[in-house]
């Protein structure tokens, strides 16, 4: 699909509102947001972002629509979510292209990305018939205790350019076959596919007469994502980017006391231990790597690698990196993509020197590509550098398809080089050996919220929760018991009794 296409079917104009309520768009009076594709440096379209009165419409409009939208049963929340999911079906080839365009990876992540949104869809609507609460037996008789969840009200979703819609799906849908009304703070770098899901959402939202303010958009810059975190009128702020973003809002949002969920940065590893099938730890490791041009929070960014097989498996690894391409992300024969914009190319080249300067050796060299087709400035070589686990660069998050790979001799060595950085988001070992992968899974293995056997680091199913510990921020979004969060729980316990025993069997007579 061509991009003028994809533009018209997908309701995108030149100039944008940057705020919605809902179904409806708000005059914006913020900065203009001019949204540049990283694939050639061509201006797509621009946004009007919100100045702070526009920000206030939004979110009094998402106040007001809670109390009507959590009277609506769950199960009629999930159909409307439901009907979200068909709507993505059918555009998944327009949005998955868009996303491929404005953010940068290849056109099949683009589209996995999509089918990550319809995966979540069809998970909320078979979670709205599961808001499942305990029963308790009560030590009282003819007493009965139990826990039910209730919605929260608005939940503020800040969400990072890199899977700039499939994160926001994963929340706003749970949120909202919770009973909560949602406001959308997109990253200013990908604007255009948070106005397409808008527009997608606003029609079956229509059709359905949901509430205006279910569904708030507010597009802006840092600033909006401050006036969010202290914002007393949203219970809880979900927010997925930096450990620097994470820590301002964490800090903001625990300063009145709400609640926040955060999904932050990774350094994930994966062991190659001797025992590996190397051939599937390649393609793990190089995907891992260099999917998305490193730039998922569960990009593989170390390898720690036995040294039985270091040669060996350094040579593949080489020869693999001599295969990829690069290029263009729409086509299909290339493997990598453009990083977001040259200030991401900026940081992989700091990060570089800085290797250079702490003495890494460089397996697979790295530099910025020009030349036809390079036009963007944003096209630059996935590399590997020889490291040390303990250098200021090599603990940091450096958002760009750099791989650092180090050897070890047992595996208690290697699990503590893997857990030896402030991030816990991702992990994985590649054995064959069963008493290797259940230790590296035990409570003395691995310290993440991800940790895999035979799998890469990226690429998590939607079931599951995801997440990670330390400075990654603690937070657990998508699958699983997930859901809780975006709710309250209440404990509730009924007397049927003609007596009023008390708990503890305290007595009290009056
Ligand atoms: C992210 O990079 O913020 O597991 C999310 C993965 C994807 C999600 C990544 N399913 O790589």
């Amino acid at each position: 699909m061509n991009i003028k296409k994809v533009l018209t079917t997908l309701g995108i104009d030149k100039v944008n509102e940057g705020a919605a309520t809902g179904t409806k768009w708000i005059k914006s009076n913020g900065a203009a947001i001019e949204s540049f594709s990283p694939v050639d440096g061509k201006r797509i379209a621009a946004v009007t972002g919100v100045d702070r009165k526009n920000y206030d419409t939004v979110v009094s409009q998402a106040e007001a629509a809670f109390p009507e939208w959590r009277m609506w049963p769950a199960p009629k929340r999930g159909e409307v979510v439901r009907q979200i999911g068909e709507a993505l079906r059918k555009n998944k080839e327009a949005l998955g292209t868009l996303v491929s365009y404005e953010m940068g990876k290849s056109l099949q992540e683009g589209l996995g990305e999509v089918q990550e949104m319809i995966d979540i869809a069809d998970f909320a609507v078979g979670l709205s018939r599961q808001l499942y609460g305990l029963t308790m037996h009560s030590e009282r008789p003819m007493h009965r205790m139990y826990e039910q969840w209730h919605p929260l009200g608005v939940v503020g979703i800040i969400s990072a350019f890199n899977f700039p819609v499939a994160v926001w799906s994963w929340n706003s849908f749970l949120a909202w076959v919770c009973g909560n009304t949602c406001v959308w703070k997109p990253s200013e770098k990908t604007p255009l596919t948070a106005i397409a899901c808008q527009k997608i959402v606003a029609n079956v939202f229509k059709a359905n007469n949901v509430p205006e303010g279910v569904n708030g958009l507010a597009i802006g810059g840092r600033e909006t994502g401050e006036w969010m975190s202290n914002d007393t009128r949203i219970p809880l702020v979900s927010a997925t980017g930096s450990t620097r973003m994470g820590k301002a809002v964490g800090a903001a949002v625990g300063g009145r006391l709400g609640r926040s969920l955060l999904e932050l940065g990774g350094n994930n590893a994966i062991i190659v231990s001797q025992h590996a099938d190397l051939t599937i730890a390649m393609r793990a490791a190089v995907f891992g790597a260099v999917g998305t041009a490193g730039q998922r929070c569960t990009t593989t960014r170390r390898l720690i690698i036995h040294e039985s097989v270091y040669d060996a498996f350094k040579k593949k690894l080489v020869a693999a990196y001599k295969n990829l391409s690069i290029g263009d992300p729409l086509d299909q024969n290339n493997h990598v993509g453009p990083l977001i914009d040259k200030d991401a190319v900026g940081n992989y080249l700091t990060a570089i020197s800085e290797l250079k300067k702490s003495g890494a050796k460089a397996v697979v060299a790295g530099g910025v590509l020009s030349g036809e087709g390079y036009e963007s400035g944003c096209y630059v070589k996935p590399c590997i550098y020889e490291v040390d686990n303990s250098w200021p660069i090599v603990q940091h998050e450096t958002f760009a398809p750099l791989l650092y790979i180090m050897k070890y001799k047992t595996l208690e060595e290697a699990i503590a080089l893997q857990n030896g950085v402030p991030q816990g988001l991702s992990s994985a070992i590649m054995t064959l050996n069963m008493r290797e992968s259940e230790q590296y899974l035990s409570h003395k293995g691995s310290d993440c919220g991800i940790a895999n056997v035979n799998i890469g680091t990226s690429g998590a199913e939607i079931g599951g929760a995801f997440g990670g510990e330390k400075e990654t921020g603690g937070g657990r979004e998508s699958g699983s018991d997930a859901w809780r969060a975006y709710m309250r729980r209440q404990t509730n316990t009924i007397n049927w009794s003609e007596e009023l025993p008390l708990a503890q069997g305290i007595k009290f007579t009056i």
